[in-house]
């Protein structure tokens, strides 16, 4: 732009985006040109490769090895016509596959030329140079402003920008989890870029209206970098279509042999002039420096990332530097999330990725990946992209939106599975009620979720009657399973408790989630069985069938069910096969022995349950039941009554009235008080029957019994507030001065000085 004319700084100020355009343009290929170097002469073969000697040979002889891993087998490579002969001196067999690897790179060169004259189509229908990836980078950022913040890594050695989009949805998001995904680590794999290009696409324009990407982007936020070696893009485009490398001094650095995590060791070479060259120090680039600093500015947050490279179709995990695995269970969930990335992409109808470690590949130190995972904590993989080498680097512009969007389609499930939270997770509800003397346990799990789960990280604090949380016992089952025991207190005592664990990055979950905040609350008791029936064995006093039942099948009896879709296989209990059945066979289906034409009664043996009448104190009677009436032709037309009876089966009030078909046994509990008076003349009678016709009726009674729970009061806390103060006495005194019973301490009959001193005695001893 020689004429600074007042006309063209009008147009340069009034469009800005533009004119950051027109600088990137300048440094665009002009698709006439060429200065690119020409590989005519070279042919791609598949050699047969029998000895370790060939192989070496081949190393030596090759313009390049395509094969993702050479090794004894069919190994391609890109050969000169003129040295073909010494693989035929070495006894190799070979295949020729393309004759003129120039022709493949020609061919790409067209479709770029033709794309770019095409209409119509998408941005994924062709490849783009580094300044066309950075404006539409660009675009898409301006296009969607309550979604991204456009950001800058650093500087190339070029002195290219390294871009960067941050996209989530609106609101705070200093404390959402953060995926982070790359592209471009290798210049010549070009498809990287475009896929990750795609994917910050998708999150932009389908937040709101695909439920997933707006779920995701409103939970967590996706950090993407998608060209992170501009220099050797550009080099790729201009001079060198199989460059790997950046730019440094020529010869180049293997970005991805140059993380600080094992640097230096198997994979990666000293020799400048290597693919595979590592620099002179770990993060010696710029460019990997530019990502770890812009990653560890914010290293709590990230939970997992993904570097795209191509080809060979491959979801890597670490460890990549060495034969090494993380520890079973992290290995367990990189197996699991990296099946499941293959899943998804064959969902979508994409092509077959094999997941496996990155070291099964071949070992590669100084790897991101191996950085991400070990030095952020994050869930970390290499992708390889398309194809499985056919084109291998050059792969056809036509495959670039396929494999973008079954990439896609792993990426989000990707992000979805590695943003949840670890979690711990209860085996049964957090008690409500805990034993005083006699320890009650709980057992729990931590599954993992954001990042992995840090193994034996898992506590368990408890707080007794509002002192501080303390660490509890916890007794380790497996790397991820407890056994927490609560601790013993004085009966009545207020026990609060959660637990907490810690995710491999760092983060820390309670459950409750608000911690010390918002415990669970327990209340200690002392429990004393007063009655209890396994029924395993003898009738003990249980009665079946009572004058007035009508059923004329499935009795109540005890014994051994058989099961049928209406009647349980077991009883209740783990142990033992016993309980009290309706008709405890099977018979010839499943109407045979169930509750036929009427009533049939089964009365438990009279039990005492007086001992709750002291003050502070429960009855609590349980039992399992089974109850199932949703088969036959008329289902649930009956149901059961389970009453109970306190004066020794003369008047009877309803428990229960059972109609639930859980087709499982339920184990349920009442305060008996809550229904009648307890006392030493206590019964229950479960009435299963069968009034509506034709439907069938099975019932089925197990681990019958009764506990006292609660806390007796002391002798002289009068009135059983769980202190000995003065409104104990006042009330004492009041009960005394009115010739109360409870009055009689010494329960000699009389009112006199001898009642008062034995309860000032027992006051002052507490
Ligand atoms: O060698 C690499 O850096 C990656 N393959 S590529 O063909 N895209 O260059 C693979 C890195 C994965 N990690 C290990 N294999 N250790
Ligand atoms: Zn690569």
């Amino acid at each position: 732009m020689k004429n600074f004319g007042r006309w063209s700084i009008a147009v340069v100020v009034a469009m800005g985006v533009n004119a950051a355009s027109a600088q990137l343009l300048a440094d665009q290929v002009s698709l006439d040109e060429d200065r690119r170097i020409r590989y005519d002469d070279d042919d791609l073969v598949d050699a047969q490769i029998l000895t370790q000697k060939q192989l070496a040979a081949i190393n030596d002889i090759a313009v390049t090895i395509w094969s993702e891993h050479p090794g004894i087998g069919t190994v391609r490579i890109q050969i000169n016509e003129g040295t073909r002969g010494q693989l035929d001196a070495l006894g190799i067999r070979y295949r020729v596959v393309h004759e003129n690897v120039q022709e493949l790179i020609d061919a790409e060169w067209a479709s770029i030329q033709a794309a770019a004259n095409l209409r119509g189509g998408t941005w994924y229908d062709t490849y783009h140079q580094y300044n066309q990836i950075v404006s539409r980078l660009n675009d898409l950022a301006a296009a969607h402003p309550n979604l991204t913040v456009r950001e800058s890594a650093g500087t190339s050695i070029e002195g290219r920008d390294i871009p960067v989009v941050r996209i989530t949805g609106p609101g705070d998001a200093s404390n959402r989890p953060v995926v982070f995904i790359n592209g471009g680590q290798h210049a010549r794999e070009w498809v990287g870029p475009a896929t990750v290009m795609y994917i910050a696409e998708r999150l932009m324009e389908d937040y709101g209206s695909n439920p997933r990407v707006t779920d995701l982007l409103n939970a967590a936020e996706v950090v993407i970098a998608p060209i992170v070696n501009p220099d050797g893009y550009v080099y790729s485009w201009t001079n060198q279509r199989l460059w790997r490398k950046n730019r440094r001094n020529g010869h180049g650095v293997d970005l991805n042999r140059n993380w600080g995590w094992e640097w230096g060791g198997l994979g990666s070479s000293g020799d400048t002039d290597s693919d595979i060259y590592r620099g002179s120090a770990p993060f010696s680039e710029p460019e990997t420096t530019a990502i770890r600093d812009y990653v560890l500015a914010d290293s709590a947050r990230i939970v997992a990332s993904i570097d795209y490279h191509s080809f060979s179709q491959l979801i890597l995990w670490p460890w990549g530097y060495d034969e090494v695995d993380p520890p079973a269970a992290e290995f367990d969930r990189f197996e699991t999330i990296g099946f499941g990335i293959r899943d998804e992409i064959l969902d979508a109808g994409g092509l077959p990725y094999t997941p496996q470690p990155s070291y099964d590949l071949y070992p590669a130190a100084g790897n991101a990946v191996d950085w991400f995972y070990g030095a952020t904590g994050s869930t970390a993989y290499t992708i390889e992209l398309r194809d499985t080498g056919d084109f291998g680097f050059i792969l056809p512009a036509d495959q670039i939106l396929p494999t973008a969007q079954e990439n896609w389609a792993g990426f989000l499930y990707f992000a979805e599975e590695t943003i949840k939270p670890i979690s711990v997770v209860l085996a049964d509800n957090a008690p409500m009620s805990i034993g005083a003397t006699t320890p009650t346990t709980l057992d729990l799990s931590v599954l993992d979720g954001s990042s992995y789960y840090l193994i034996g990280s898992t506590r368990f604090l408890t707080s007794t009657n509002g002192g501080p949380f303390v660490e509890s016992q916890l007794d380790t089952i497996t790397h991820n399973t407890y056994h927490a025991v609560f601790p013993t207190t004085a009966c009545g005592s207020t026990v609060e408790f959660y637990f907490t664990a810690m995710a491999g990055n760092g983060a820390t979950v309670s459950l409750p989630a608000g911690g010390a905040n918002d415990p669970f609350v327990a209340v200690s008791t002392e429990s004393t069985s007063v009655f209890f029936d396994a029924m395993e064995s003898g009738t003990n006093g249980w009665t079946a069938g009572v004058s007035g039942d009508d059923a004329t099948t499935g009795q109540w009896e005890r014994g051994n069910p058989q099961a049928t879709n209406a009647q349980p296989a077991d009883d209740a209990s783990e142990n033992g096969v016993n309980c009290w059945i309706t008709g405890a066979s099977a018979g010839g289906g499943i109407g045979t022995f169930d509750v036929d034409d009427g009533t049939t009664t089964l009365v438990s043996p009279l039990f005492d349950a007086s001992a709750a009448a002291a003050d502070g104190v429960d009855a609590i009677l349980s039992y399992a039941r089974w109850y199932s009436n949703d088969q036959g032709n008329s289902p649930n037309a009956d149901s059961m009554p389970v009453e109970i009876s306190n004066n020794d089966g003369a008047s009877w009030v309803q428990l229960e009235l059972v109609t639930e078909n859980l087709n499982r046994w339920e184990r349920k509990e009442f305060n008996i008080a809550d229904f009648v008076t307890p006392t030493s003349q206590m019964r229950v009678r479960f009435l299963a029957r069968d009034l509506g016709d034709g439907s069938i009726v099975e019932a089925g009674v197990d681990d019958f019994g009764v506990e006292t729970r609660g806390c007796p009061c002391a002798p002289a806390d009068t009135n059983c507030d769980g202190v000995l103060d003065f409104f104990d006495v006042q009330l004492f005194l009041s009960l005394f001065a009115a010739q109360d019973p409870a009055a009689d301490f010494n329960q000699d009959g009389s009112f006199d000085f001898f009642d008062v001193l034995g309860y000032l005695d027992l006051f002052s001893q507490g």
